[in-house]
């Protein structure tokens, strides 16, 4: 068994656990937050057999998109009276980011 740890954009969450759950599989979704953009994003928590997880992955594919951003860097150590005027970079964030773990033992009560 392997659990898939996947951060992916907020806008994608609720389309990605329709399709996972229409598929049969199984997954817990929590709000979490970016690191770097600290924007809102969603983490899944798929829990599935290892002949299943090329098809999880293909599901996540199909449902999480990349998208364009754009963020403010932060800012340099201006000396007082410097005027400083931040250009926003471009990052391009997901479709989604996937931690394939091993699962040692799974128990349900
Ligand atoms: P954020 O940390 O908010 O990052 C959003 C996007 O900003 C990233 O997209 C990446 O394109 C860019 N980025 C992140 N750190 C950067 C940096 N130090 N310098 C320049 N650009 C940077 P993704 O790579 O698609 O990541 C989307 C979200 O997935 C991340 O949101 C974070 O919540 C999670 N994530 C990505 N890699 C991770 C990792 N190694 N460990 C834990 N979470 C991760």
């Amino acid at each position: 068994m392997k659990l898939l740890i996947s951060v992916v954009n907020s806008d994608d969450a609720h389309p990605l656990i329709d399709a996972l759950m229409r598929d049969g599989y199984k997954a817990t979704m929590i709000s979490t937050t970016g690191g770097f953009l600290r924007e809102g994003n969603a983490t899944l928590l798929i829990g599935v057999a290892d002949e299943n997880v090329q098809d999880v992955l293909k599901v996540i594919k199909e449902s999480c998109h990349s998208r364009t951003q754009y963020v403010n860097p932060l800012p340099p150590m201006v000396e007082s009276g410097e005027l400083y005027m931040p250009t926003p970079i471009e990052v391009q964030v997901g479709g989604a980011v996937v931690f394939i773990l091993n699962v040692e033992r799974f128990e349900k009560f």
